[in-house]
């Protein structure tokens, strides 16, 4: 049976997975109405991978004998100066999940529930691999910036990306 305070810290980081997806969601909505349709199924699929991230988490949770709860959430914004202030705010968010998931991590540790330390494992593992995706996405901007075209070609570059396994994960 997992312990109370184990389960409660899950089941917060549940609500900050859907709102990730909430986020990603409302931004590729925002690239679809500003005509950056890779920008779009980039973010369209990214949103999916967080539900995913939650739907993980809560089958854990109710597998271990918790129960898993959703909670209320705020409305994400849903405009947004420029395609680069998506991405700027997607890295800072995702710096946030990576240390909540730490700290997440040290709740488990502390318990001395080893299993669920090992099952955050994969998480850790995803926000390396979701950090360097974007903060190489913010370098692109910065070589885009200066050419011609820029912003089309990174676009169609988000769009192939959205198309390849495990893209934006
Ligand atoms: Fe962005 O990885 Fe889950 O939250």
């Amino acid at each position: 049976m997992i312990k109370k305070k184990v389960e409660e810290a899950l089941n917060d980081q549940i609500s900050r997975e859907e709102q990730s997806s909430r986020i990603y969601m409302a931004m590729a909505s925002w690239c679809e109405v500003k005509g950056f349709q890779g920008a779009a199924q980039f973010l369209y699929k990214h949103s999916d991978e967080e539900r995913m991230h939650m739907t993980k988490l809560i089958k854990y949770v109710n597998d271990k004998g918790g129960h898993a709860v959703l909670k209320p959430l705020e409305g994400p914004d849903s405009k947004f100066e420029s395609l680069l202030n998506v991405f700027e705010q997607i890295l800072k968010h995702e710096e946030y999940i990576t240390s909540a998931i730490n700290s997440l991590y040290e709740v488990a540790f502390d318990e001395k529930d080893y299993t669920t330390s090992q099952f955050l494992q994969w998480y850790i593992q995803e926000q390396i691999e979701e950090e360097s995706v974007f903060k190489g996405i913010l370098d692109k901007f910065r070589l885009a910036g200066n050419e011609k075209g820029g912003l089309f070609h990174l676009d169609k570059e988000l769009e192939s990306m959205a198309g390849m396994a495990g893209a934006g994960a």
